[in-house]
Parts: structure tokens; sequence; C-alpha cells
């Protein structure tokens, strides 16, 4: 198995922790941002990344289209619970956790790159790749304000965490994996570092994983 990452993405993190969880051996190619199309869309016909091609030639596209295909061929260890009332919440966990906070998540780490934060990669390419993301994305002033917000009220809703190890149940789940890779990048900016709970549990799922953390 290969995956086709941007070694940066917060969704292809997701898909690390996951296959490191499960244990299973897979090697790593890195695209280049804008170039990964001409590599992934006749692939899978989409334009983002996480990509997981199969020894079989087979390509799957999409984070969490990816962690079914994983849950179904490598059961264990399992990604979800044998209750399946607990299950829709992990399940609704992980839809909000990507289609909502990995969002906000992206648009308040780029905003801080391109300002306060300007100082953390001074290679000549980083304001480059940073300003094509924010126009990409338009990543500018109202939006990065309701994005901090959405993480704001993201942290009230997880807040549970701080109490248990699991988001769900009394095992680690897909919803631990995807809240510890989507709100990874903020662990940079200065206002999430002082959430020293969220720290300990994004790294403790990262530790079980073989993930390094802190990634930056
Ligand atoms: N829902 C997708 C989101 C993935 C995503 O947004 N990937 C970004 C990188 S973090 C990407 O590939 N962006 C490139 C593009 O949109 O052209 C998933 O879960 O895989």
């Amino acid at each position: 198995m290969k995956l086709l990452q941007f070694s940066t993405s917060h969704y292809c993190r997701k898909i690390r922790l996951i296959l490191g969880y499960k244990n299973l051996n897979y090697e790593v190619e890195n695209l280049t941002p804008g170039l990964h199309i001409l590599r992934i869309k006749p692939l899978t016909g989409l334009t983002t990344m996480p990509v997981l091609c199969l020894d079989s030639g087979e390509s799957i596209g999409d984070s969490t289209a990816i962690w079914q295909y994983l849950e179904q061929q490598y059961p264990d260890p399992p990604l979800l619970l044998a209750d399946p009332v607990l299950n829709r919440q992990i399940l609704l966990l992980e839809d909000w956790l990507d289609e909502s906070i990995g969002i906000a998540t992206r648009f308040v780490y780029y905003d801080y790159r391109a300002g306060a934060g300007k100082h953390l990669d001074t290679s000549w390419l980083s304001p480059i790749v940073v300003n094509l993301v924010r126009q990409q994305y338009k990543i500018q002033g109202p939006a990065v304000v309701l994005a901090r917000q959405r993480l704001a009220q993201a942290l009230e809703i997880l807040a549970p965490w701080q109490d248990r190890p699991y988001l769900v149940g009394d095992r680690l789940t897909l919803a631990d994996f995807t809240a510890a890779a989507l709100l990874t990048p903020l662990q940079i900016i200065p206002e999430y570092q002082e959430h020293t709970w969220l720290w300990e549990r994004v790294k403790a799922v990262h530790d079980v994983c073989g993930e390094p953390f802190p990634p930056f």
C-alpha cells in the first residue's frame, strides 16, 4: 500500500494515525500542492489528498472512504465499538470533525502562518505557499473570525475529553484519531497551546499510533 499525501496535511495525518494504530506497513509518496492534481485526478477523480493506492492497482480518495476500506480489510484493532448507539456518536463526530472542524483549523492555521506565525518557517517558499493556500480557500477576515468561533465551540463540545482518555466508549476509536489529527495544526498557535489537556490527549493518540508529536 502507498499513501499519497501532503506531509503537512491534517487529513493525511488522520490516515497515518489509523495505519499506525492498525500496525500496517505502507509507503508514503509526498506530492507537491498544485501538481498533485495531475497525479491523483486520474486515480480517484478527486483533487484532494489523502489517496491510498492499493497493491491491486485500485486507489481510494478521501479520508472517510480510506478508513472504511481499512476497517473492512483489517478489522483488528477496530476503529469502532460493538455498541451501535456509540458507533453512531463516533460517526457523527468523525463527520463533524472532517467537514467543519478540519476546515476551521485550516483557516485559523493559515491565517496565523500569514501573520503572527510568519517567523515559523523562514524559507523563501513558505510565504508563497501560505498565500496560495489562503487564496485557494478564500481564507480572509470574516471567514477566519467565524472559524475561530467554531473552534471555540468545538473545544467546549470536546471538553469531556479532559476527564477521560476516550471521546466515546472505553477505548480509542475513529473519533479520537480524527480529533487528534484535525486539531494538531493548532498546536503551534499560542492561544490554543494553553489547552494543555487537549495536547495531552492528542499526544497520547500519536504515541499509540507511532506517529511523531509534536509534529512541527
Ligand atoms: N474530505 C477530504 C478533505 C481532504 C482535504 O481537504 N485535503 C486537502 C489537504 S489538507 C487537499 O488535498 N487540498 C488540495 C485541493 O483541494 O486541491 C478528506 O477527508 O479526505
